[in-house]
C-alpha cells in the first residue's frame, strides 16, 4: 500500500510539475542563433540548449554532417534521421529552470530542411514519408512544449556572406541558391503560416551587425523572460 501511495504521489507530482516556458530560436543558417543564445547565458534561470551539431559531427567517429553535404543522395536521409533523434532528446530534456531556450527544433528540420531536400530530389519520396511518420508518431506520443518562437529574420545575401566568413569546412559547398530556398521556407512557415506553428512568432531583425543587434536581443528579453521578470 505504501508503495502504491508513493507511486500515485510521484505520478501526480510529474503531472503537476510545470513545464518550463519554452522558446525555439529559429532562422536561416548564419542568422545568429548561437550568438542569440549566448546573450541569454547571463541569466541564471534560463536553460540553454544549443544545437547538437557536435553530435552530428561525431557519431562514434563518423561525421554525418560532413557526409550529408559531400554525398547528399546517400547520406541526407541518415542525417535527418539522426537530427530527429537528437532534437527529440533536447525537446524532452527536463530542467528545473523556469525558462528553456532551444536552438532550432524538430519543426524547422521538418518544414525547412526536409522540405528543401525533397524538392531538390535529395530525399526520395519513400525516405520523406518515413521521416513524416516519425514526426507524426512523436507528435502523438510526446508533449513537445513550445510557448514562443523567436524568428531571427535575415536576407539570404547577408547570411551567405556570414557563412563564407565563418568558414565551417562542411558548409564550403553550400550555394547562395540553397540559402535563398531555405529563407523562403522559413518565411513560408514563420511569416505566412504555410506550416503548423506551435506558438506565436516574435520576429527580430537579424540582418543587423553585432553592434546593432544587441538592441534587438534586448527587445526580446521581456517576452522570453516572462516567467522570471
Ligand atoms: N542542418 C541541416 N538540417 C537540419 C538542421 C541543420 O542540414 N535539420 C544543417 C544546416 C547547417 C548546419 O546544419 O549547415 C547548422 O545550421 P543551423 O542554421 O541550424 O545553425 P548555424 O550554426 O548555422 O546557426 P547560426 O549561425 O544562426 O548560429
Amino acid at each position: 500500500k505504501l508503495i502504491n501511495n508513493f507511486t500515485i504521489r510521484m505520478a501526480s507530482f510529474s503531472v503537476n510539475k510545470k513545464a518550463p516556458f519554452t522558446v525555439f530560436v529559429e532562422g536561416n543558417i548564419g542568422s545568429g542563433k548561437t550568438t542569440f543564445l549566448n546573450h541569454f547565458s547571463q541569466f541564471q534561470n534560463v536553460c540553454l540548449m544549443t544545437e547538437p551539431v557536435e553530435q552530428w559531427r561525431n557519431l562514434n567517429g563518423v561525421n554525418l554532417f560532413d557526409l550529408m553535404y559531400k554525398n547528399p543522395d546517400r547520406w541526407a536521409m541518415t542525417f535527418q534521421n539522426y537530427v530527429t533523434l537528437t532534437m527529440l532528446k533536447n525537446h524532452i530534456k527536463i530542467t528545473d529552470k523556469p525558462v528553456k531556450l532551444m536552438e532550432r527544433s524538430m519543426y524547422s528540420a521538418r518544414y525547412c530542411f526536409v522540405e528543401k531536400m525533397l524538392a531538390s530530389g535529395i530525399l526520395q519520396e519513400g525516405m520523406y514519408h518515413v521521416l513524416q511518420e516519425w514526426y507524426n508518431f512523436i507528435h502523438e506520443h510526446h508533449q513537445i512544449q513550445c510557448d514562443l518562437i523567436v524568428y531571427l529574420r535575415t536576407s539570404p545575401e547577408v547570411v551567405y556572406e556570414r557563412m563564407k566568413k565563418r568558414g565551417r569546412i562542411e558548409e564550403s559547398g553550400v550555394s547562395f541558391q540553397y540559402l535563398k530556398d531555405l529563407h523562403e521556407l522559413h518565411e513560408n512557415w514563420l511569416i505566412h503560416g504555410k506550416f503548423y506553428r506551435p506558438a506565436q512568432v516574435l520576429v527580430l531583425d537579424a540582418n543587423l551587425d553585432l553592434d546593432g543587434i544587441g538592441a534587438e536581443y534586448v527587445r526580446s528579453e521581456s517576452s522570453i523572460l516572462r516567467p522570471i521578470v
